[in-house]
Formats: C-alpha cells, sequence, structure tokens
C-alpha cells in the first residue's frame, strides 16, 4: 500500500494530485510541521533530509516530490511519462526546469512575503526574484502557444511538476494575466477531476 506523507499545501500537493491522476489507492499521512514532527526520528527514518514529502510502498520509500511523481507515473500510469523517447525527454525537461529554474525565485518571494514576519522581511530580496520571473514566464507562456498540454498534446507529468511551480504565482501577487497561455493552461488543468480531488484533500 502507498503511503504519501506531507501537507498537501506544501510540495507533497503535486505528489497527491499524481496519486488522483493515478487512480491508485493510497494513505495520506499529514505531517504536523508546527509541532515539528518532520524532525522526528520515526518521520527522519523515512526521509532523513526532514522535509516532506515522502512516499512509502512496499519496500520502495522516497523523498523528493518530482522523483516520486516519476515513481507513481512510472509504476502506475505510464502515460504520464510522456509516449515517445522524444515526449518523455521533454517531460524530464519541463520537470528539471521547474524545479531549478522556476521555483527558486518563486520561493523565495514566497517565503519573504508569507513566512517573515514584517520587522524581518526583505525587500531587496524580493524585487530582485521578481526580476527573474518574466524570462522564465515568457519562455514557458511561449511554450504554450496553441497548445493544451505542456508535451505531446497529451496530459503528462510536465503539466502537473510545471504548473504546480507556475501557480504559486498566484500567492506571491504575480499577475498571471501578462501570461495568457499561462493563464489558459492552468484553467484547463484546475478542471480535471484528479485535480479537483485533490483540491477537495487540501480544504
Ligand atoms: N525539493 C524538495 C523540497 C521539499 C521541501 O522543502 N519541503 C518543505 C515543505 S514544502 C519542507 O518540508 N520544509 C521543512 C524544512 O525545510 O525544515 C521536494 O520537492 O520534495
Amino acid at each position: 500500500m502507498i503511503t504519501l506523507y506531507g501537507s498537501p499545501r506544501s510540495s507533497a500537493g503535486r505528489c497527491l494530485w499524481t496519486l488522483e491522476e493515478t487512480g491508485t489507492p493510497y494513505t495520506h499521512k499529514d505531517v504536523d510541521m508546527r509541532n515539528k514532527e518532520h524532525k522526528s526520528a520515526e518521520f527522519l527514518k523515512i526521509n532523513p533530509n526532514g522535509k516532506v514529502p515522502a512516499l512509502t510502498d512496499g519496500d520502495v520509500t522516497l523523498f523528493e516530490s518530482m522523483a516520486i511523481n516519476f515513481y507513481l507515473a512510472d509504476a502506475y500510469k505510464k502515460e504520464l511519462l510522456g509516449n515517445s523517447v522524444a515526449d518523455r525527454g521533454l517531460v524530464h525537461q519541463w520537470s528539471f526546469w521547474a524545479s531549478s529554474e522556476l521555483q527558486d525565485p518563486i520561493i523565495q518571494v514566497f517565503i519573504q512575503k508569507v513566512f517573515m514576519p514584517d520587522d524581518k522581511r526583505d525587500n531587496s530580496v524580493i524585487e530582485e526574484n521578481l526580476a527573474k520571473l518574466p524570462a522564465l514566464l515568457n519562455v514557458l507562456n511561449t511554450s504554450l502557444e496553441g497548445k493544451t498540454y505542456l508535451v505531446g498534446n497529451q496530459f503528462s507529468l510536465a503539466d502537473i511538476n510545471t504548473s504546480s511551480v507556475a501557480s504559486i504565482c498566484h500567492a506571491i501577487g504575480v499577475d498571471l494575466k501578462a501570461y495568457p497561455n499561462i493563464s489558459a493552461w492552468l484553467g484547463a488543468l484546475a478542471d480535471r477531476p484528479a485535480f479537483q480531488k485533490y483540491q477537495e484533500i487540501r480544504k
């Protein structure tokens, strides 16, 4: 049986969405980060980084949300990996791009705006990282021109992994109306039944 650890409002959210897309039964265990459950000896056995998400599935134990998503797709819904060698390359490309290029500036702003108390907030970090976003969002917006999905005209992990990062823009006050293809893509993804089930878990 699969167990996914972590709040749906954390990086575990993209794994919960993927689990819903696969239709595979699973157990969800929230991890109480306010009470430092993610640093407990018990949880550190599952993820020695002391972070969520983590996944166990029989003998398999994994951390890193996008690696978990690749495992889930490979094990339970292969079409999410892309249907050709070229498409699988592109699914990896977008997932690595989202985690290594797009995510950091968005999270830097998120930390300052959402977690930092007013007296500790560093506006220079916010400005510096907001300034990086137009170039990145333009790459994504242009790549989505005339397309419903990022890769091969078919829903894949590229959409889950990339949109789960891009959508954090809403929480940091970046108006995605300036990027109409991204807005339309996020809207179409939000209509997916599996996404809506994941949203129910978030409530
Ligand atoms: N690259 C990791 C990031 C994991 C991560 O930073 N998770 C946050 C919650 S979104 C966390 O557990 N933070 C607790 C900490 O850093 O102590 C992934 O995608 O799984």
